[in-house]
């Protein structure tokens, strides 16, 4: 087993005159978007989120850990149970193919790109720059054009350097390695993708895998299109699925969302089914604000994603700044997964989980009027209706993976 010097996080310290410049440049902000960071705060290193530590923690990395992995590719782990059959696996790591072809490119310079890190493209800045005389005009524009390459949503916010790795790692023996970017990057450009409901519906089965892949699969293509097309305008862009840095606090701060017990964006118009990808750009783009909907304030009084994850995972109580382990970022007053409990849930099932984005009353149909009538209720002073609502009637019921199957031939 490859095993990272000492299994040790490094110390990261951040200087008494970095924690001022932040102060000065994002309290504002911060405090609009409902952001506190304490003053233990340290950028979080990439060695040590779930993923990466089931490869060098022997405290993480089961048998079960392995196979998790390798039946995404390599090894399909099918079973008797409804949702895990061959065609169930079949159907995820298909879904998932493109974005696989993009992360195995740089994987003999240890470069798991999408994933460990930032994308490379092969469009060259342009030398000649485009004169942007109006930036909001320019903004709103940039927008559409994601929205053409088949992103689901776009906001923009300011360049913001606490939420990057203060590592990547280099997966070719998962040791520690620079995470840079160009220095003239201002802006980040953060995509929403939304994620097929009924897929998701069949939350937990290797066949609801296929919802996230697929959505890892349409990220690449779109955010390589995007900073392709940034790049021949003579700016710089990185493309960026997971790598690189955090996107929750970018989304947030981008007025998509707002952040929800189930570790999750929420936003008005998928709630929490949907992931995010981003865009590094030097473009002198006009960022979004942040918006606060009354997200935070359903979610103090539901507990409903905390009470049906099957591990315990999520916490019950109010935000805090106690990490229950070291996969969770230090200093930042929010509410905190145990993510052990939860990855080792994954592991069992060999597929990933998201039984806390299908349960939660925000992931409806919002094209439906009553769903409107609930988010309406659910983000006013009457939210008691809206969780007495929910209660007598539950959202998010899980649809069996057999009858997802049987519908296809109903279409
Ligand atoms: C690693 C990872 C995981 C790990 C857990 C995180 C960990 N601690 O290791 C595992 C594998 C368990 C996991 C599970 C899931 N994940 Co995940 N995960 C990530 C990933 C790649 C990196 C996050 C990270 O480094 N976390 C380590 C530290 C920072 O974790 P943490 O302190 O607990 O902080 C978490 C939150 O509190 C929040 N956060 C961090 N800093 C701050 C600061 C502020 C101010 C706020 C408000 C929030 C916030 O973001 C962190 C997300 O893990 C992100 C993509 C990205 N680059 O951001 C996706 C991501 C967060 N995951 C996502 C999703 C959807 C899931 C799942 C539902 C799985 C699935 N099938 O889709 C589950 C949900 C589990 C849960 N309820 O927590 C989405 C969320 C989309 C959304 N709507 O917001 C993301 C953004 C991926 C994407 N492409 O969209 N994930
Ligand atoms: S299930 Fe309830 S508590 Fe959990 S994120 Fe959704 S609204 Fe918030
Ligand atoms: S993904 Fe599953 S195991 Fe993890 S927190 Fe959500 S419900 Fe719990």
């Amino acid at each position: 087993m490859t095993s990272w010097p000492s299994n040790q996080p490094p110390v990261r310290n951040v200087s008494d005159e970095q924690r001022r410049n932040w102060k000065a440049r994002f309290q504002d902000s911060d405090r609009a978007a409902g952001i506190e960071v304490t003053e233990d705060f340290e950028p979080f290193n990439q060695m040590n989120d779930m993923f990466t530590r089931a490869f060098w923690d022997e405290t993480v990395r089961t048998k079960d850990t392995d196979a998790f992995f390798s039946s995404y590719r390599m090894k399909t782990a099918p079973r008797r149970g409804d949702g895990f059959t061959l065609k169930d696996f079949a159907l995820r790591n298909a879904a998932w193919a493109v974005s696989d072809m993009v992360s195995a490119r740089g994987e003999g310079e240890g470069k798991r790109e999408g994933f460990q890190a930032a994308i490379e493209l092969l469009t060259p800045v342009a030398d000649e720059q485009l004169e942007i005389e109006d930036s909001a005009n320019f903004t709103q524009e940039l927008k559409e054009i994601a929205k053409l390459f088949g992103a689901d949503l776009a906001g923009v916010t300011e360049h913001d350097e606490r939420w990057l790795y203060s590592a990547r790692v280099d997966t070719r023996d998962f040791s520690e390695s620079p995470n840079e970017l160009p220095e003239d990057i201002t802006h980040v450009i953060v995509l929403g993708h939304s994620m097929d409901r009924e897929l998701v519906d069949t939350y937990p089965s290797a066949l609801a895998g296929a919802s996230t892949g697929l959505e890892y699969s349409h990220e690449a293509a779109i955010v390589i299109q995007l900073a392709s097309y940034i790049r021949n305008l003579g700016y710089e862009a990185v493309p960026s699925m997971n790598d690189t840095g955090l996107v929750i606090p970018l989304a947030v701060k981008a007025g998509l969302g707002e952040y929800g017990r189930n570790q999750m964006v929420i936003t008005p118009e998928f709630g929490p089914r949907l992931r995010f990808s981003k865009i590094f750009t030097s473009l002198p783009l006009t960022p979004d604000q942040p918006k606060r909907h009354g997200v935070t304030e359903y979610c103090n009084i539901c507990t409903k994603c905390a009470d049906q994850c099957p591990p315990k995972a999520l916490p019950f109580g109010a935000p805090d700044t106690t990490p229950p382990n070291q996969s969770t970022i230090s200093g930042v007053r929010k509410w905190s997964a145990d993510c052990e409990k939860c990855f080792s849930y994954w592991a069992k099932l060999k597929s990933d989980c998201a039984i806390c984005m299908r349960v939660c009353p925000f992931n409806r149909d919002f094209s439906s009027w009553t769903a409107r009538i609930w988010r309406a209720l659910a983000t006013s002073r009457y939210r008691k209706l809206a969780l007495w609502w929910e209660t007598r009637f539950p959202n998010g019921v899980r649809l069996r993976p057999k009858d997802w199957w049987a519908s296809l031939a109903q279409r």
